[in-house]
């Protein structure tokens, strides 16, 4: 089986279906692409969509992270990413759902938000990463790539400060699966990809990291992406932050 998966760096998606190729021991090629001119490539490259993370396995292609998560488990059953307990499968695919539609989106906008405020920060999250170009270049004419993703991922000051709000209440959504054990259980599962890589990214914000690395979601995330490249210094509003300070004054 010849794969080759597609990837921007820094993104969660991505590194979520990076994890789910090593659990099953699949070997794979990895493409680096830039943002907003991944699009164009896999255009070109004859995938149905326009994001990442898209996989070619032989001359099939797949994309979007739930999908390649279950063509993983067909192709190579051991270890599965689902229980086969179907009361635990539809817990697992629900919080795997959520983290998919609800989580992935809030996390990019907020990171897009940050990156438009330091734009500096943005090489830190090609390291390790092979674009085809130095990354001083790249960084040096990220600006057109930084505004059209802030637009694209509709990461507007308004989307982002509420998203910061609904922040507290999402991580306890996630320690709730952890303590009924959907999540972090003894072996992954497709949802702790999804879900600790969105948190693990987050993480790489220093306005943020404080309220979320003393919980069990934190905990998770760095033991499912011990490394994920990336770090944005402080830059969001203050009182955008302020829920945040608030859950971490509050015991967990
Ligand atoms: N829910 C999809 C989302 C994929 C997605 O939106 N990927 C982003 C990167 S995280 C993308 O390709 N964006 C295009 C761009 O940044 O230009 C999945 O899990 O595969």
């Amino acid at each position: 089986m010849a794969a080759t998966l597609y990837v921007i760096p820094g993104s969660h998606p991505s590194m979520a279906v990076r994890l789910m190729l090593q659990h099953k021991g699949v070997e794979y090629r990895r493409v680096d692409l830039m943002p907003v001119i991944s699009k164009a490539v896999l255009k070109a490259l004859r995938f149905p969509g326009v994001t990442v993370p898209a996989l070619k396995l032989d001359d099939r292609r797949i994309q979007g992270s739930l999908r390649i998560a279950r063509e993983l488990d067909r192709l190579r059953p051991e270890p599965p990413l689902f229980p086969g307990d179907p009361e635990r499968r539809t817990a697992v695919e629900e919080a795997e759902r959520w983290g998919d539609e609800a989580l992935q989106g809030s996390i990019r906008r907020i990171l897009w938000n940050a990156i438009k405020r330091d734009r500096s920060s943005i090489g830190t999250y090609a390291e390790g990463s092979r674009l085809g170009i130095p990354t001083g270049v790249a960084v040096r004419t990220a600006a057109p790539i930084i505004a059209a993703s802030v637009r694209f991922n509709r990461a507007s000051d308004e989307n982002v400060r509420a998203d910061l709000a609904a922040l507290p209440g999402a991580l306890d959504r996630i320690d709730d699966w952890i303590a009924e054990g959907v999540l972090g259980g003894e072996s992954r599962n497709a949802a702790d990809f999804q879900i600790a890589t969105s948190v693990r990214l987050l993480m790489t914000l220093d306005d943020i990291r404080p309220a979320i690395e003393s919980r069990p979601a934190g905990d998770l995330a760095m033991r499912v992406v011990p490394e994920f490249p990336g770090r944005v210094g402080p830059t969001l509003p203050a009182a955008w932050l302020e829920p945040l300070r608030e859950e971490a004054a509050a015991p967990h």
